[in-house]
């Protein structure tokens, strides 16, 4: 809060010096010119043009046009005081077969949008993959193919070498577990695969393809680059104490967290993992060598949190709900875990039907941070969508949004407070867009955009969001 600001102010909880306030999209969500200079289709092109697997049929062909419109969002981040932003490069636009040589065009729309980010005092943190596979690698076998690990390596030489000298902090990847266990598990999201033994796959290819990046990332720019994952790590709650509900937690444990958490910072894939398992695969895919590669240490840990998981033992009679927060499917995203039950936690509900907690951020801060000291951490991704409306005067308000943001960053304050060394805070997102399998349906965005006219509008959560930027602490929301 600025000295002339007359608004009250009744708790300031001050942030660590440089600590970094951003916010997050990615490339398919927003960028639309699906088919200019030379970006041909990704596996979400092909998905979202298949009928049936998008609400109303919605695409990505032209989103919120952010290629076309970057300067603009750049100066509009840099009115909301952003001192970072996290963006990732669509990789069939810079590499359109995911095979040869890098397409000039594709790459100078990164170095100009780099270069405004600069030069507006804006941090660039970039992310190599945010789930547009090149749909010809796909076709190849996609991710459950140990090649596609060793493509997305040659890829990210490729944009290391073109922005390494812009950009210090890296993402290989976001979320892989939803490009293992969701786009090829229960099928919800692009290509739609329905294989578990294909996710596990997937899984370790994804480990891979990101300890291979991230030594092309840092031989790149030797000593510059700063590189690291964004893992949706789950905050797992067993229902009750029974010995029965721990164990399922156990079991969501390994293979939605520490399916990831174990080779890249634990020494290797844990031993439950591959016991749970076992009956699907041997995972004779792991090759020698492959966790020395993975296990690389990390420059800093992303995480993206929004919504605790909480778990059960399916019990005789029970109705087991089919959707765990991911997406109804009739195939489970969770192998080796079919006799676990999903439960809503209680309390308030986003648009998105995930329960308000921002306890579980704490949990989750302080457990990873206990666990490997001296990491590190970035949340990449938090936030939410609610049923915005635009008011008779053009505005929007979002109170709910702004108290979701609020919870989450006390929590993440108290978590800093009691010895986490959390760096900075990526809202998701900058602005509504096209959010997977719900399209335009669900708002996440900080700015509203009028899916006609394409047209930006700050909401209020974005006003009080970079009131909480430029004080660098965490002021009480005052409406208007
Ligand atoms: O929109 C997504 C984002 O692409 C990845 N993390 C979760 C967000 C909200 O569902």
């Amino acid at each position: 809060m600025t000295a002339t600001d007359p608004r009250p102010l009744t708790t300031v909880r001050q942030f660590p010096p440089g600590f970094l306030w951003g916010a997050a999209t990615a490339a398919y969500q927003i960028e639309g010119a699906a088919a200019e200079d030379g970006r041909t289709p990704s596996i979400w092109d092909t998905f979202s043009h298949t009928p049936g697997k998008v609400f109303q049929g919605h695409t990505g062909d032209v989103a919120v046009d952010h290629y076309h419109r970057y300067r603009d969002d750049v100066r509009m981040m840099a009115d909301l005081g952003l001192s970072a932003y996290r963006f990732s490069v669509s990789w069939p636009r810079v590499q359109p077969t995911g095979r040869g040589p890098a397409v000039q065009k594709g790459l100078d729309f990164y170095r100009r949008l780099v270069d405004e980010l600069l030069a507006a005092g804006i941090e660039p943190v970039a992310t190599l993959y945010h789930w547009d596979l090149p749909q010809e690698l796909e076709t190849a076998g996609g991710w459950p193919e140990r090649a596609t690990a060793e493509r997305f390596g040659a890829y990210a030489e490729l944009v290391g070498e073109a922005l390494g000298d812009r950009i210090t902090r890296w993402s290989t990847l976001n979320e892989p577990w939803c490009t293992a266990f969701l786009g090829y598990g229960s099928g919800v999201h692009a290509p739609g695969r329905t294989d578990p033994v294909a996710a596990l796959r997937a899984a370790h290819h994804l480990n891979l393809g990101h300890g291979l990046a991230a030594q092309a990332l840092r031989s790149a720019h030797p000593g510059r680059a700063e590189v690291s994952l964004s893992l949706n790590l789950h905050e797992i709650r067993p229902l009750t104490a029974s010995a029965e509900d721990r164990e399922a937690a156990r079991r969501i444990d390994a293979v939605g967290n520490r399916v990831f958490l174990g080779p890249i910072l634990d020494g290797g894939y844990p031993a439950d993992l591959l016991a749970d398992t076992a009956s699907l695969t041997d995972w004779a895919f792991v090759r020698d060598g492959d966790t020395t590669t993975i296990g690389r240490p990390l420059d800093w840990l992303g995480i993206n949190y929004y919504t605790p998981t909480v778990v059960s033992a399916v019990t005789s009679g029970m109705a087991k709900p089919q959707d765990d927060g991911h997406g109804a499917s009739e195939h489970s995203p969770w192998p080796g875990a079919d006799d676990v039950a999903f439960h809503q936690a209680p309390g308030d509900r986003t648009a998105m039907g995930w329960a308000v907690d921002p306890d579980g951020l704490y949990a989750l801060l302080t457990r990873v941070s206990t666990r490997h000291p001296g990491l590190p951490l970035l949340i990449t991704e938090n936030g939410a969508a609610y049923e915005d409306e635009v008011g008779a005067d053009g505005s929007v308000h979002d109170p709910d949004r702004i108290a979701y943001v609020h919870g989450h960053l006390a929590a993440v304050h108290r978590a800093i407070a009691d010895g986490a060394d959390v760096r900075g805070y990526f809202l998701w997102s900058l602005m509504d867009n096209f959010e997977w399998a719900y399209g335009y349906e669900k708002r996440f965005g900080a700015v509203h955009v009028d899916y006609a006219s394409l047209a930006r509008t700050p909401k209020s959560s974005a006003h009080w969001y970079a009131r909480v930027a430029d004080a660098n602490a965490l002021v009480d929301p005052v409406e208007g």
